[in-house]
């Protein structure tokens, strides 16, 4: 999907966007990660909420996986034959019916990756050309310890260098609820541990820089995630599955 030429309308001023973008190109060369709170607002949030709660409730959601992983080189858990995800997911690509809030967040979303990744002085950002992007994935984990093991979005190169996610959930309590996005940022010992509140955004590296885990979560948890092409490097995938089909 091409991104969308949207102009950002949930912040006011031409000035607050170019301060988002520039903390996001901070944060994503010293951090490879950013966190933005209050992306959208309370009214336009609520509105994506409940478009996702309506799609949920309506039963148009699958399993994110429905194998298990039963190599017998497989961590402890997989062996049990535990699941490696537990969420249940839907694909929105924008124009079908009921989905049109899906489609106004990822065209916010689209216009801030656009307007990083052509910003003067973007430092890793400027190495990358983005044009294209997944659909929208919409995941529900429907509490009950639903859980993702730690993993690499893009271990292989296949063109995803973005992963954008966000949250919808209201009033959440990691303490109570669980559901911690962990990322163990590599090289490095640190770890980020973000909680999945309603109307955050967050960017991080897809590739190998950051292996994350959705801790086990209590309460029904909703979250929204794009992938963001690289031209060059998508383009060398697709040849490679060529070449190999
Ligand atoms: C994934 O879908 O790959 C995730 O790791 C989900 C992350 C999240 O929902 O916080």
């Amino acid at each position: 999907i091409g991104l969308a030429d949207a102009s950002f309308m949930g912040s006011g001023s031409e000035r607050r966007y170019e301060d988002l973008c520039r903390n996001i190109i901070n944060d994503m060369n010293q951090y490879g990660l950013s966190v933005v709170d209050d992306f959208l607002g309370m009214e336009t949030g609520l509105k994506i909420l409940n478009e996702v709660r309506s799609m949920y409730n309506a039963g148009a959601f699958h399993d994110g996986q429905l194998v298990h992983n039963q190599k017998p080189d497989a961590p402890s858990s997989a062996v049990r034959g535990d699941k490696i995800r537990g969420d249940k997911i839907k694909w929105v690509g924008g124009n079908e019916p009921g989905c049109s809030n899906v489609w106004y967040l990822t065209n916010q979303i689209d216009s801030v990756v656009y307007r990083v990744n052509t910003m003067k002085d973007n430092g890793i950002l400027g190495n990358y050309h983005i044009r294209e992007r997944t659909r929208a994935m919409v995941a529900c984990y429907p509490g009950s310890g639903t859980h993702y093991v730690m993993h690499v979005d893009n271990p292989n190169k296949d063109g995803r260098v973005i992963t954008a996610i966000y949250y919808l959930n209201i009033n959440w309590d990691a303490r109570e609820s669980g559901g911690i996005l962990r990322i163990r940022p590599t090289p490095g010992t640190t770890v980020a541990d973000i909680e999945p509140k309603f109307d955050r955004l967050i960017f991080f590296w897809s590739d190998i820089r950051n292996p994350h885990e959705v801790q086990p979560a209590h309460r029904t948890r909703y979250a929204i995630t794009v992938w963001y092409f690289d031209a060059k490097e998508r383009e060398e995938a697709l040849n490679r599955a060529k070449l190999e089909n």
